[in-house]
């Protein structure tokens, strides 16, 4: 790492992210539901269908969301898809068939979507998306989406990388779920940056899932293959993958975080307790913590306002200057 100042001066830009305020023009799928028309008393039911239990950063989203609707005396239905589409469509019919007031869920990938939420909007009820976007037509399909910038997390990655490495670097990519929007627009910003920078290529790119174990898998099938010795850092689209490929540089006798520099994503407490360790080099932040926004974005749907079609969530960027500093701060 070369510039500290520039670096600090990163970290803060990235934090001083504002808030998404366009609004859009097109009216919300809302129909139904409506605080005017709940019974006095009644609870406010939301349906949410979760992709799955894959990371840490998966985990402190769903405790978030828990946490906020039990605060909140929110009635949730919470459904856990173990990562498969075909089992998010059948939780949101069957929300459909109970006809909760508002259905969130955070699409697994992004594309498929289009009949169920048609289904949805017939029956009135109105849908906001949190975390990861869909690929539709017809954006009138749903309310809101709630998330993070996948693309200015991914150049945010490779900026850093370009600094850290005056520019020359010989890339492994571990990739996020294949179709899911990260592993689209994580790959996009990082690619965005290296078109920019001649000395930095991709040699080797595979999904790890978004998983540790699969993350680890990879890692150990790219230090297996003849040009292996070239790599010098790797870019992981979270950070459980980044952690499993740690353990399996640390396996084949290679030093994490000095051999190859490791830059990933998400911010999970794991990963500062890798760069405090020295093993990990830098951590983009993407937060987790979307409860508190996504309640008061069901409450502005049941009260009928009118939301912006887009809601950013904050975040930065920290490396291992800042990484024991920040430990204690971390909630996920
Ligand atoms: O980065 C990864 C998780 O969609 C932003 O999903 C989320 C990603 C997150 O599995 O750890």
């Amino acid at each position: 790492m070369t510039n500290m100042k520039q670096l600090l001066s990163l970290a803060a830009i990235a934090l001083s992210c504002a808030l998404v305020t366009s609004c859009s023009k097109s009216d919300t799928a809302s129909g139904g539901g409506g605080a005017a028309d709940k019974p006095a008393g009644k609870k406010v039911s939301v349906g949410f269908s979760q992709i799955g239990a894959e990371s840490g950063w998966r985990t402190a989203n769903t405790d978030s969301i828990k946490a906020e609707a039990a605060k909140r005396g929110i009635d949730l239905q919470f459904a856990d898809a173990q990562q498969k589409q075909e089992n998010q469509i059948k939780a949101l019919r069957s929300f459909i068939a109970q006809g909760v007031d508002v259905i969130a869920f955070s699409p697994v990938v992004e594309t498929g979507w289009q009949p169920v939420l048609t289904e949805i909007k017939k029956a009135g009820i109105p849908v906001i998306l949190t975390d990861r976007a869909v690929n539709v037509t017809d954006d009138s399909l749903y309310v809101t989406f709630i998330g993070s910038d996948f693309v200015t997390e991914g150049q945010r990655a490779g900026e850093w990388l370009a600094k850290a490495t005056g520019g020359k670097a010989v890339i492994a990519e571990l990739v996020g779920t294949p179709g899911s929007a990260p592993a689209i627009d994580r790959k996009k910003g990082f690619e965005e940056v290296l078109a920019k920078n001649p000395g930095m290529k991709i040699v080797k790119s595979q999904s790890g899932n978004f998983t540790r174990a699969q993350g680890k898998e990879v890692m150990e099938s790219f230090l297996k293959s003849p040009d292996a010795k070239n790599i010098t850092a790797l870019f992981a689209h979270n950070d459980d993958m980044a952690l499993g490929a740690i353990q399996a540089m640390e396996e084949a006798g290679i030093k994490p975080g000095k051999d190859i520099i490791i830059v990933s994503i998400d911010g999970v407490k794991g990963a500062f307790e890798a760069m405090a360790a020295g093993k990990l080099n830098c951590t983009v932040e993407c937060n987790p913590l979307i409860g508190p926004q996504l309640f008061d974005a069901v409450n502005d749907v049941m009260a009928k306002k009118t939301l912006p079609k887009r809601i950013e969530v904050k975040e930065g960027v920290y490396d291992q200057s800042q990484a024991a500093a920040e430990l204690p701060n971390r909630k996920y």
